[in-house]
């Protein structure tokens, strides 16, 4: 499936860019899955909590009980900007939330058709990931407006593995460009080191400093602008950042995160797997 310069691509630059990867068709049937879970999602509760806003800004978010009970099933999180200043949405809640997490590919049949596609299977061989295991699901809308910021990180932050194995199939399912929050990178960065580590201790999140390494900047970041089908595969390593989305247009993006069987798998990581729930691969 990949070819020998895609392959030392990947190598050097830490990401590979593989336009016309899904199809129109099987971007409309995601969407429309995506849309009927918002749909489906009544936040009377949350809202009333003052709960489910998802940002990589703020630690003490990410010992949120919605956030991590949503490892091994589905949940919808709002953008931070959804808000007015007495906390009732700005705007419709299909235009409100930030994103659907984290289990989709293993419980939901539409979600699960799009990541069991052989192609998938078998780029995923290409990059080294002989064994798979896809640990996490993130369908992001980039929400016209409002769309938050995905702070500089790393994924082998999140999906920790000795060695380091993690990779990201990230899908853009509309184009994703400067104006409305494309990824940004660093080409080669990946060979730099892990700069922190999430850990989790039961109910506990804490974000331990690696390495003071600094994040790129202005002079060293890319913007990888993707047309929609395209799939962006990146190294656990990457450094990767998108921008707030000021624009009119939302950027929807389905993203997987896997890791290779062969290494060891954190017992620290925040995702976890029990055997009536094993993690699976692309087949
Ligand atoms: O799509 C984005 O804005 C960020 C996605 C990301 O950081 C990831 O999937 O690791």
């Amino acid at each position: 499936m990949l070819t020998q310069e895609q392959q030392a691509q990947y190598q050097r630059d830490g990401y590979l860019v593989i336009p016309d990867f899904k199809s129109a068709d099987e971007i409309a049937r995601l969407r429309q899955r995506a849309e009927e879970i918002v749909e489906a999602f009544d936040p009377t509760q949350l809202l009333a909590d003052g709960r489910a806003i998802f940002t990589t800004r703020d630690q003490a978010r990410a010992s949120d009980a919605w956030f991590l009970g949503s490892d091994n099933t589905v949940r919808c999180f709002f953008e931070e900007e959804a808000f007015d200043a007495d906390g009732r949405l700005k705007q419709p809640k299909a235009l409100s939330i930030n994103k659907i997490g984290h289990a989709m590919h293993d419980l939901d049949p539409v979600f699960d058709a799009f990541t069991r596609d052989p192609k998938l299977a078998a780029v995923a061989r290409g990059l080294g990931l002989l064994e798979p295991q896809v640990w996490q699901s993130m369908y992001i809308f980039k929400q016209p407006g409002i769309g938050g910021e995905v702070r500089w990180h790393q994924d082998a932050t999140f999906f920790d593995s000795t060695p380091i194995s993690v990779t990201t199939f990230w899908f853009a399912l509309e184009d994703a460009t400067v104006d409305n929050g494309c990824l940004w990178t660093e080409p080669g960065g990946h060979r730099g080191p892990l700069r922190e580590r999430f850990l989790r201790d039961g109910d506990t999140i804490t974000m331990e400093q690696l390495d003071a390494t600094p994040w790129p900047d202005d002079a060293s970041a890319i913007p990888l602008e993707a047309r929609a089908g395209s799939l962006v595969c990146f190294h656990g390593l990457l450094p990767h950042y998108s921008a707030p989305n000021r624009s009119a247009v939302s950027r929807h993006a389905f993203t997987l995160h896997a890791t290779d069987a062969r290494t060891a798998y954190s017992p620290r990581n925040w995702i976890q797997r029990v055997a009536n729930f094993p993690v699976r691969g692309f087949d």
